[in-house]
């Protein structure tokens, strides 16, 4: 459904968002020549927001970014739904997003070009049975055509038949390219015949005669949810939050308190998965320049599925509608965007004592997601929300291999050959999380805890005896940190202004359960670009704008923007408000398995409670009723 506007965090709805395109359109003079690059709620700032009461007047502003084709410049505005003009500036050295619409428009020009029509004639093919896609530089671009425009390539599949998986045939050795704000063919690269693997990879249900079937399982609650939904915000169990959503970010998580006895505390100011970038590893050409930031260059929110009762989620489900715009100003609405539903989760705890009771207590888990489809991929975002005071991101990989062919005369020790001819090129998806906790409060600090064994002698006279270590992270060029899984390192955010019932402050720790080390070089031009993957863990101290890890503007920037710049600076994180930023995914070595569709990759990370309870907020949940549990 679509929720009315009534708080200042509530996503732009597409009545407000055609609202602020004419007003745009009018503020800033805006004609064909300008793209909507992207248009954002413009979230009040932090200060603003704490002082905010319900049935406050609401001062709804979008933040608007303009490409200027005709001079390639990105402008940056910040208008009011009642027209105010709060800011438009160019931002210098920045270049845009590429939107669907030019993408579309790149696409045509390839299709018209008669040296593309030409060189798949050579290759038997016609260009209407071509699958194209676009993706940005993620490399070096050939000097011979890099003058600094926006340009994007276009791998090729061939689609044999309708309906055909067309992820099984590349057509090898051939790419254009486009100069996005032209629409101008800049080069077609032909690297001469290879040829188009063959296997079809069929996957749909007409087409495999899939009939492995089991017994049916419906998720009924005759009494309806037990979670509440009121516009936005969301209540369940203890747990209070505002759901949110973003064109760039996609799925947003807002305000999120636990209800503690008679205390609703402050858990997390803002959280979200502020950058998705995915490294190729294979150098082949026509593969190593695939190296895109599905979130900074492409707004992942733009791709964000319609889902469908009963198999997107299952159970007794609420959707909230959303709505982007398009380069155009075109609204979009995708309703049935984000899922809310809650989910059986095994045994929350239980024991049997030394006389034969049994307690024991089923848990619950509530869930709200959202699925992206970016080309051949699909990202399910996923937060979970557990009895016991965990939080859960996960992210759900899934979607068709990209793939390549290969030269017979080649060899891929950077792919898997998942069909005879046919590679999937190793790749990683990297993941940042940008964590605005707010652990009972904004004055936090960040400590590191470590597991550590003394030499035996007097601190560990048996050899057994091993402690803890708390390293406060004093400063951000201290705080950008690693895992490490053996020492059973992990990140506690503490309010050192509150101690718990022992003495010890209340903390809430990151447990980094899918780190991956970054494989292309620092000093490629994808690692200048995404550094943030260099390390798993980022702090920095609250400031309004800085919003992703790569920076604003990814798109063939030449690097180190975001996390790298901010944290030079040093700043103090010692009792103050601090932002984690956690780097996470998974090192995709494609397997045999992964193909046709690759079953769901799941890859993410926790939050939990540590010393902020006095016990174990499971303690309180009452056991099933007796109908649900008997012998
Ligand atoms: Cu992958």
């Amino acid at each position: 459904m679509a929720a009315v506007t009534r708080h200042p965090l509530d996503p732009l709805s597409a009545a407000e968002l055609r609202t602020v395109v004419a007003l745009a359109r009018t503020a800033w003079t805006l004609d064909h020549r300008h793209l909507f690059a992207m248009v954002q709620l413009e979230e009040p700032a932090k200060a603003a927001l704490a002082g905010w009461r319900d049935g406050d007047p609401l001062d709804r502003a979008a933040r608007v970014t303009v490409w200027d084709r005709s001079t390639a410049t990105v402008s940056e505005g910040v208008i009011g739904l009642d027209g105010s003009v709060r800011r438009y500036d160019v931002v210098p050295g920045a270049l845009s997003p590429v939107l669907a619409t030019e993408g579309d428009e790149a696409i045509a020009a390839v299709r018209a070009d008669e040296r593309v029509r030409a060189a798949l004639a050579r290759r038997g093919i016609d260009v209407a049975d071509v699958h194209l896609e676009t993706w940005p530089f993620g490399a070096h671009i050939p000097e011979a055509i890099d003058d600094g425009r926006r340009l994007i390539w276009t791998p090729m599949w061939h689609r044999p038949t309708e309906g055909a998986n067309v992820y099984a045939h590349p057509i090898g050795g051939l790419r254009a390219v486009v100069a996005l704000d032209t629409g101008e063919v800049v080069a077609v690269e032909d690297d001469g015949e290879i040829p188009v693997p063959r296997t079809p990879a069929p996957y749909r249900a007409d087409q495999t005669g899939a009939d492995v079937h089991l017994t049916s399982l419906d998720i009924v609650q005759p009494e309806g949810p037990s979670f509440q939904v009121d516009g936005w915000a969301v209540g369940w169990e203890r747990w209070a939050l505002r759901v949110g959503f973003d064109q760039r970010e996609g799925l947003v998580l807002h305000a999120v308190t636990f209800r503690d006895g008679d205390e609703v505390r402050r858990i997390a100011h803002r959280m979200s998965i502020a950058e998705l970038v995915i490294p190729y590893g294979d150098p082949s050409e026509g593969v190593y320049r695939k190296n895109a930031f599905d979130t900074g260059e492409f707004g992942l929110g733009n791709f964000t599925n319609s889902l469908t009762l009963g198999c997107d989620c299952l159970g007794e489900i609420r959707y909230l509608d959303v709505a982007v715009t398009d380069g155009d100003g075109t609204v979009r609405e995708v309703g049935n965007a984000i899922c809310m539903h809650e989910e059986d989760f095994g045994i929350l705890w239980k024991h049997t004592d030394e006389l034969g009771h049994v307690e024991v207590r089923r848990g619950r888990r509530f869930v709200v997601s959202s699925i992206v489809t970016v080309n051949n991929y699909e990202y399910g975002y996923f937060w979970y929300l557990y009895q016991d005071g965990t939080i859960e991101f996960e992210a759900k990989l899934t979607g068709i291999l990209l793939t390549m062919s290969a030269d017979p005369d080649g060899t891929y020790p950077s792919s898997t050959e998942i069909e005879p001819g046919l590679l999937a090129p190793y790749h990683q998806h990297i993941f940042c999380a940008r964590l605005d906790l707010d652990v009972d409060g904004t004055g936090n600090s960040v400590v590191e805890v470590e597991a550590k064994a003394h030499p035996q002698g007097p601190d560990n006279p048996h050899g057994a005896a091993y402690v803890t270590t708390e390293t406060l992270l004093e400063s951000e060029a201290v705080a950008a940190r690693d895992v490490d899984p053996l020492a059973n390192r992990y990140w506690k955010v503490i309010n050192p202004h509150r101690s718990n019932h022992v003495g010890n402050p209340v903390g809430w720790k990151l447990v980094a359960s899918h780190p991956t080390g970054a494989m292309a070089l620092p000093e490629s031009v994808i690692g200048r670009r995404a550094a943030f993957m260099y390390h798993q863990l980022w702090v920095t101290a609250y400031a309004d704008d800085e919003r992703y890890p790569a920076g604003d503007y990814p798109f063939q920037h030449p690097g180190h923007a975001g996390l790298p710049t901010w944290t030079k600076a040093d700043r103090p994180l010692v009792d103050t408000d601090v932002v984690l930023w956690h780097s996470f995914g998974v090192n995709h070595v494609p397997r045999t398995e992964d193909w046709p569709v690759m079953p769901v990759e799941r890859v993410g990370f926790h939050l939990k409670p540590v010393g902020f309870f006095r016990r174990s907020p499971g303690i309180d949940v009452a056991p099933p009723s007796a109908a649900h549990c008997h012998h």
